[in-house]
């Protein structure tokens, strides 16, 4: 009796002598081709891995693996993001120093990443907060100093008053702290700030030289940098000036007032003029209490005050408008004011309708109609025309046209052209009286808003651009309704529908615009072209935009969303920032040879709720000598975020042990860029900014030779729990992976988790499924004990075709349908019954990324002396993949009854099947299945009774 498949002696034999023969022990062989593949480099809390967390680190895994076997030198390293403040929390609530919480906690991780049989190369391991690491984050910060992109502020910065620290923009969520939910408040403190808007442009440009990154994360990417070309336009406010930054300047013309933020610096000077100062001041008290959402979200209702006896002139046609203070208007965005122009922008629509505010509309959108767009080379004609649409009062039912003839399928509402001299309301008068023939109609709505499409009149052979107003016309009831003229009704019938029938019924995409907007007044904010603009009318609105922005000297401006880094903490486990203060020589940056800056040790690390680190309480640490001047001097007591560390250690796993440099040229040049990166998707915007960031700087300043830190990035999706919630302690409902791989061993896992589903969705842990997974490697297992010395010509096809499946899937992600391919070669070998010694190396070969232990294993079993991981990955033979047939004859007992054509490599299954459906051979076999059969695949099927 075979020995059947026992995980664990396999599973620990391999890890073990994995460890003691360093197989994947990393080699900087220039003459080979390099694969550096990276993990994003976990935070080792307390509460260890769930089985969630490995899922990208098993495809790195495969992934590395591959690329190994496919003769490339590979560097797939792992390390600890271990400084920041959950590593802070868990030490302050269990009352032991972070750096003994960090170091059990790695201690843990590490055996249970070892447990699930990872490739990683332990000798190149980092820890962000050993002070060899971070000697080299302190020397970058020294870098950035020197080159003047780390800066000191004393402008307010986010508070969190929970975790008594401040916060960069982007810790913050709809203005609460992302980590603990509590709304964050402003607070003046001198922080250290790292000037990443100088990187802006590039950050956003250099997002097209990665082909191979999602399009997804390179959106959020682009949101997050918020690039917006405008422009500043001074407009004299009684005898001084207020610059508005706009993105608009086509829209000048209706700019029918003036808005400054709160905080704007002109704010009290004109609340001291004005008729209603007291009303003003109180009203930007209330503002500063306000977070940033209460302000800004949609569906809040805006507020705002007037000054009184302020006015400001527009300086496209010198009105007069007046000015007000509204907090929708945020200070520290562009100039902290804008000129509002409710017909084209939403915010200040709302804000005009409140405070019954003059609106102009200055652009008339025009779209080309998309069934019946305008034609080159012909001319356009501009055409007034009026849309009303009629309803019956007595039964609710509104009028359309359904027209006949060339228009033959088209439903509009009534319509017709405005002639010279008319209003628009006589116009839809006269178009009810000719089309429905009713006289007794009172106009009750006409929309405010001028719109406009573009289409093709054939029969007249030109373009029209149809400049239209939409009204809403009612009628008492239908019992006076004359008899319309036969011309008319050659053009269309008049329908009666339903209210909510309109909109489906009307074809033309403009008129759906147009009944919408006779519903609701919503700002028009596309392009179209100008009208109330003076020497622009007609002009398209995007072509114009700069023509008028120059007219009033405006001075053309690039905004973005992105705002410099606020760098410090006012917490203690983090890197010092390596800062000075000298009472004679001011800030001093601490000497490269003095460097690290040392975290002390500590009696209290307990944040100190001052606004100041617990650092400054250590007078020894914090008095030291100048070295310019030798007098005394204190040190910065600030520390830096949790996201230094992990800006740059992609670049230490190169050269973990370097003494002399963050890493040595030579092996910068040889192992960058990361090849291949893979993390969760929570890190799109934040670590990923700020890596490619300091990737760009140490690029300028020639300590890295490439200019972008991934080729290639992909997201992990989640996995959740069984229960369909998140994985967490909180639930009850985590899954530990030492468990699983225990139980199912840690091939299992690794096969299970690459074949749950595409690698990027989130999906669900189910036991059952892992089940599957543990039964396909039973099944490889005891098909071992079936290996013959020769191949099997009928298994060449499906041992290939997963050959081809596995080598093209890995690279694309797609490890679902690699496994399923080996899967349903299985199958084959087993409806066989055996396998060729050489077919089944090939099949181990490929197996081996995804279940190392028992591939190795089977490897070793046929007798093979190197590790299985080291082997050459086999490449298909493409003429067992071309499903050639051949004729072949059929015999009964020996004598010709037929022929079959059949794939060259079909099984005898197949080929049996193939003969049985040819009536004389079933004759001759008396109606009965055959006894036995011979089959040469390829040359001849002989039945036997
Ligand atoms: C006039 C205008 C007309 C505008 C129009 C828009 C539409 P982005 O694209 O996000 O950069 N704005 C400028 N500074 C602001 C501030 N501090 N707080 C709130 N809003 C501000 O947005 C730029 C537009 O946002 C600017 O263009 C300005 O409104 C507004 F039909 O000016 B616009
Ligand atoms: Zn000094």
């Amino acid at each position: 009796m075979a020995k059947s498949y026992d995980h664990q002696d396999i599973d620990k034999k391999w890890q073990a002598r994995w460890r003691e023969d360093g197989t994947y022990r990393t080699e900087t062989d220039s003459s080979k081709e390099k694969a550096y593949v990276l993990d994003m480099f976990p935070y080792p809390s307390g509460d260890g891995l769930h089985v969630g967390h490995p899922k990208g680190y098993i495809a790195t895994d495969v992934y590395s693996r591959y690329q190994r076997m496919r003769g490339k030198s590979v560097l797939h390293p792992m390390g600890w993001d271990a400084f920041g403040l959950p590593a802070e929390n868990y030490a302050l609530k269990n009352k032991v120093h972070p750096r003994v919480a960090v170091e059990k906690n790695i201690t843990y991780f590490k055996q249970q990443l070892e447990k699930i049989g990872f490739d990683y190369d332990w000798s190149k391991e980092i820890n962000t907060t050993d002070p060899e690491y971070y000697r080299w984050t302190q020397w970058i910060f020294l870098k950035l100093y020197e080159n003047g992109l780390a800066y000191r502020s004393e402008e307010p910065i986010n508070w969190c008053p929970s975790c008594m620290t401040g916060l960069a923009n982007e810790d913050i969520e709809q203005g609460v702290c992302e980590r603990c939910s509590t709304a964050v408040v402003k607070k003046i403190l001198p922080q250290w700030v790292l000037k990443i808007t100088d990187y802006a442009d590039r950050l956003l440009e250099d997002l097209e030289q990665l082909p191979k990154w999602p399009e997804h994360i390179k959106e959020s990417q682009r949101n997050w940098i918020g690039r917006s070309e405008g422009v500043e336009i001074d407009f004299k406010v009684g005898d001084r000036t207020v610059t508005v930054f706009t993105t608009r300047p086509d829209t000048l013309f209706g700019a029918t007032y003036l808005v400054l933020a709160p905080e704007h610096p002109l704010v009290q000077k004109f609340a001291k003029e004005s008729l209603n100062s007291k009303k003003i001041h109180t009203y930007v008290e209330a503002a500063a209490n306000k977070s940033e959402i209460e302000r800004t979200a949609d569906g809040k209702e805006k507020s705002g005050v007037l000054l009184e006896g302020i006015s400001g002139v527009n300086p496209a046609n010198g009105e007069t408008i007046s000015v007000w203070v509204a907090d929708y208007v945020l200070g520290y965005y562009g100039t902290g004011a804008v000129m509002a122009v409710p017909a084209h922008d939403a915010r200040d629509l709302e804000f005009a309708q409140k405070y019954d505010l003059p609106v102009r509309q200055v652009v008339v959108p025009c779209a080309p109609d998309p069934q019946n767009p305008p034609q080159e080379g012909f001319s356009e004609v501009k055409r007034d025309t009026v849309v009303v649409h009629l309803r019956d009062r007595s039964t609710g039912k509104f009028a359309l046209l359904d027209w006949h003839g060339t228009l033959e399928g088209i439903t509009t509402a009534i319509m017709g052209g405005i002639e010279e001299g008319q209003t628009p309301e006589e116009a839809a008068l006269m178009e009810i009286q000719e089309e429905a023939g009713l006289e007794n109609v009172t106009i009750v709505k006409k929309s405010p808003w001028i719109t406009a499409a573009r289409y093709c009149a054939s029969h007249k052979k030109e373009n029209r651009c149809a400049h239209s107003f939409v009204l809403l016309a009612e009628v008492e009831s239908l019992s006076d309704m004359r008899e319309v003229d036969s011309a008319e009704k050659a053009k269309h019938t008049l329908v009666w529908v339903d209210e909510n029938q309109v909109l489906p019924r009307l074809t033309p995409v403009h008129q759906k615009q147009m009944w919408n907007l006779l519903e609701k007044d919503t700002a028009l904010e596309e392009a179209g072209y100008l009208i109330n603009s003076d020497t622009f009318n007609g002009r398209d609105s995007e072509e114009v935009k700069w023509d008028i922005a120059k007219s009033v000297g405006g001075k053309r401006i690039t905004k973005y969303r992105l705002r410099d880094w606020v760098f410090s903490r006012q917490r203690y486990w983090g890197e010092p920032i390596p800062i000075l203060y000298c009472e004679t020589c001011g800030t001093v940056p601490v000497p490269y040879e003095d460097l690290p800056v040392k975290l002390p040790e500590v009696e209290h690390y307990e944040p100190t709720g001052t606004g100041e680190s617990p650092l400054a309480a250590i007078e020894e640490w914090v008095n030291t000598t100048c070295p310019k001047c030798k007098g005394p001097a204190k040190r910065e007591t600030n520390t830096m975020p949790q996201w230094a560390g992990s800006s740059w250690y992609y670049l230490r796993y190169m050269d973990p042990d370097n003494s002399g440099a963050l890493v040595d040229p030579k092996n910068e040049k040889y192992w960058s860029p990361v090849d291949l990166y893979v993390g969760g998707a929570e890190h799109a915007t934040r670590h990923l900014i700020y890596a490619r960031f300091w990737h760009k700087f140490l690029y300028d300043i020639k300590a890295v030779s490439t200019l972008e830190p991934f080729t290639e990035l992909h997201s992990v999706g989640l996995i959740i729990a069984e229960d369909g919630k998140k994985m967490s302690k909180r639930f009850g409902n985590v899954v530990n992976p030492d468990e699983v791989v225990a139980e199912y061993g840690a091939d299992a896992f690794r096969v299970y988790e690459m074949f749950m589903g595409p690698f990027e969705n989130s999906i669900a842990w189910n036991t059952k499924s892992l089940i599957g997974s543990r039964r396909f490697l039973e099944r490889v297992f005891r098909m071992a004990k079936k290996v013959v010395p020769q191949n099997v010509p009928e298994l060449n096809r499906p041992i290939h075709l997963a050959i081809q499946k596995v080598t093209n899937h890995i690279p694309e992600f797609r490890f679902n349908t690699a496994v399923s391919a080996m899967m349903i070669c299985l199958n084959a070998i087993e409806d066989v019954g055996s396998v060729g010694k050489e077919q089944w190396s090939l099949l181990l070969q490929v197996l081996a990324p995804f279940a190392p232990h028992i591939a190795e294993e089977l490897w070793e079993e046929i007798g093979n002396k190197d590790s299985i991981h080291l082997s050459e990955w086999p490449i298909a033979d493409a003429s067992f993949l071309t499903l050639d047939t051949v004729v072949i004859g059929v015999q009964v007992a020996g004598k010709l009854r037929g022929e079959i054509e059949i794939a060259s490599a079909a099984s005898e299954k197949e080929a049996v099947s193939a003969a049985l459906a040819i009536p004389k051979v079933l004759e001759a076999l008396g109606g009965s299945k055959p006894g036995r059969v011979v089959y040469r695949a390829g040359r001849i099927l002989n039945l036997l009774p």
